[in-house]
């Protein structure tokens, strides 16, 4: 098999990619590890940026997000017992966010590629990549479903790969250690979080809670589907909670008047996830481009995780374009950093979000008192509850620049 960009993983970041590049005519397969309904299973993201929303506009799958998917003028916080409103949209000059599943996102993606007829191998086992440091970029795997392979290895020969697998994906790791610096942080507690099929109790806005007994997070997917997540130790099971222990908890972590409006049900979904800040330098090794969490993690409090994902692909397709369009390397050469610069900023919101509005558990006293203050002064400065928007919304592509 041959293509030009070979891209591995297919998620948000792999897919929009290929839809991007095959729109400018840049030839593309998909190669994933997993079957498409394990991808569409994982219950990840909420939140979708304008900048997220004007790609998959330019990718051809806008619609159904613009038609589905529930505007946000504002968020609440709630601590000490209160809920406090910061208007976003006021505050940022009409800006707005969009609550949207990425397994809808997914699900667009995947619909537009099948459509077109592109190819993406699913349920490719054991991949591997090499020849990115030299001219002859390969992707290889092996496909034990396809009778007539048998357990062959698979070969795609291309000009450059794409490593949009994950956080635990084989391209970052196949980079030689000597030539990548990492960045980490990794936070004392994780979310558990459920999904459930009752009315979000704030349909409008997404809440963020800070209490006593720690982080809590009212969401959404729909009018009719909810999704919750309440800060927990990283020691705890899923089994360890059940629906009713959860719907207390969360009930106990915000305020009388939401605790009282909230609609329980059974949950569809219950996961915990442990909160980690990572960044990986450069992006770019040779003829290997890393795009999404496969090179950065941040932890989901500021929603930024898929919006970077999204913004890196719209760096790395224009490079593609400029590369085999204008026969121009220089945004290629220029990919890293660009991205970075973005990257880092997300990684500063996410982890002043997170600092912000978790319980450590080492922090009492002086830190604990700081972190009331800063509630307060972000709630009643103009100043502050304005730098908290214009991130949230998500920093223009060309911020700074
Ligand atoms: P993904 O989604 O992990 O997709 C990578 C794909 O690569 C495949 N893969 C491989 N394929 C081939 N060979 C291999 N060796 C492979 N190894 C892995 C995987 O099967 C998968 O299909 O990465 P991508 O595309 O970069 O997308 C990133 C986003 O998924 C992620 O940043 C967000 O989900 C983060 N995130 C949030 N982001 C937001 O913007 N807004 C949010 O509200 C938000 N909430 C969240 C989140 C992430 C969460 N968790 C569980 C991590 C809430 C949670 C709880
Ligand atoms: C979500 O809906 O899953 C969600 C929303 C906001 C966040 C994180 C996750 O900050």
């Amino acid at each position: 098999m041959k293509t030009q960009v070979a891209i591995v993983g297919a998620g948000p970041a792999g897919l929009l990619l290929g839809q991007l590049l095959h729109q400018a005519g840049i030839d593309n397969i998909i190669i994933e590890r997993q079957s498409p309904d394990y991808v569409l299973g994982r219950i990840r993201a909420g939140i979708l940026e304008q900048v997220t929303l004007d790609l998959l506009a330019e990718a051809g799958v806008g619609e159904r997000v613009a038609r589905e998917g529930q505007v946000h003028h504002s968020i609440e916080l709630v601590f000490g017992g209160q809920r406090h409103a910061i208007d976003v949209h006021g505050l940022t000059g009409g800006k707005t966010v969009m609550a949207y599943g990425q397994t809808e996102v997914t699900r667009d993606l995947m619909t537009a590629r099948n459509a077109l007829g592109l190819t993406t191998v699913y349920e490719a086992q054991d991949v591997q990549i090499s020849g990115f440091e030299g001219t002859s970029p390969c992707v290889s795997w092996t496909q034990p479903n396809v009778a007539s392979a048998g357990s062959q290895r698979q070969e795609l020969q291309c000009e450059f790969i794409a490593g949009c697998d994950g956080f635990h994906g084989v391209c970052r790791a196949s980079v030689p250690e000597s030539a990548i610096s990492n960045f980490e942080k990794v936070y004392p507690f994780g979310w558990l979080g459920i999904l459930a099929d009752v009315p979000p109790v704030s349909p409008h806005a997404i809440v963020y809670g800070n209490s006593e007994q720690g982080f809590s997070l009212c969401s959404m997917r729909s009018l009719t589907r909810s999704r919750y997540y309440v800060q927990c130790p990283l020691t705890d099971t899923v089994d360890q909670w059940s629906d009713t222990r959860f719907w207390d908890e969360l009930r106990r972590r915000l305020d009388p008047e939401l605790a009282e409006r909230i609609v329980t049900g059974p949950s569809i979904e219950k996961s915990i996830a442990p909160l980690r800040s990572f960044v990986a330098e450069p992006m770019r090794f040779g003829r290997l481009f890393l795009a999404g969490d496969a090179a950065h993690i941040v932890p989901p409090t500021g929603a930024k995780g898929l919006n970077l994902a999204a913004s890196d692909v719209k760096f790395l397709s224009d490079a593609f374009k400029e590369h085999y369009l204008e026969r121009s390397c220089a945004g290629l050469d220029h990919y890293s950093q660009r991205a970075l610069r973005r990257v880092w900023k997300a990684e500063r919101f996410s982890w002043w979000l997170t600092s912000l509005l978790h319980r450590f558990p080492d922090t009492a006293g002086f830190g604990q008192r700081v972190q009331e203050a800063e509630l307060d002064y972000l709630v009643h400065s103009p100043a502050m509850s304005t730098s908290l928007a214009e991130n949230y919304v998500g920093l223009p592509l060309d911020f700074g620049v």
